[in-house]
């Protein structure tokens, strides 16, 4: 008897784009887990004991990104602690090593459903996560400096990855402009469509 391989959809997107916001409608709605690879770093980097807390920090703060053998792994003990088996992956993979790294340690672990892409202008973006910094989001990098740096690593490392899946014509496409409820509508109609 086969033993069905856990479903994983990932979540991708500009910083502020509504990934988070939009996971936890996906979540209420549907039989999903959210794990998000950048809360998932927040906590590592708070955790007491960690070898990579200065090293998180620094990568998050100038907006580069995390090893994958740190992320990966994260995500791997996440999945296996929650025992659940639906998951929306959140913000990640979001460049080539980052791929690499998932297609040697998981890729034949689980099945991968689709990608859901939130795009989303940058100045909408940019307006997003600096509100979300002064309505008090503690995020160390809600912040001008850092913001230019996540747009720019965005741009230049994570584009060509949803450009990849999107050959494979493994993309679902959401306008995340609109107001939260609205993309959420969007959202909806494609998990239904998925079959969830
Ligand atoms: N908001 C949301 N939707 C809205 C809407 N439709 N209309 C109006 N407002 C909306 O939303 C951001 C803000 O916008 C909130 O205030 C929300 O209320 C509002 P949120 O849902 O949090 O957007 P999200 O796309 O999740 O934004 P986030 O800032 O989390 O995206 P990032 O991709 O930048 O951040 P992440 O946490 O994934 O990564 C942070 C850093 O961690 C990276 O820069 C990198 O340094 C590191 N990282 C890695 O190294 N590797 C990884 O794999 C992942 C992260
Ligand atoms: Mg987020």
């Amino acid at each position: 008897m086969s033993v069905e391989k856990p479903k994983v959809v990932f979540v991708l997107g500009g910083p502020g784009a509504g990934k988070g916001t939009q996971c936890s409608k996906i979540v209420d709605r549907f039989q999903f887990t959210h794990l998000s690879a950048g809360d998932l770093l927040r906590e590592e980097r708070s955790r007491e004991g960690s070898e990579f807390g200065m090293l998180i920090e620094d990568y998050i703060r100038n907006g580069k990104i995390v090893p994958v053998e740190v992320t990966c792994s994260l995500l791997e003990n996440a999945m296996k602690a929650s025992g659940k088996s639906r998951f929306l992956i959140d913000g990640f993979p979001r460049n080539q090593d980052n791929l690499d790294g998932w297609n040697r340690q998981m890729s034949e672990k689980v099945d991968m459903q689709f990608v859901l892409f939130f795009d989303c202008g940058e100045d909408v973006c940019v307006q997003r996560c600096l509100g979300r910094g002064q309505s008090g989001s503690g995020r160390s990098d809600d912040n001008m400096e850092s913001l230019k740096k996540r747009i720019q690593t965005y741009n230049n490392d994570s584009l060509p990855i949803i450009k990849f899946f999107e050959a494979a014509g493994q993309v679902k496409r959401i306008d995340a402009s609109p107001d939260a409820d609205n993309v959420f509508g969007e959202v909806e109609r494609v998990f239904l469509a998925s079959g969830f």
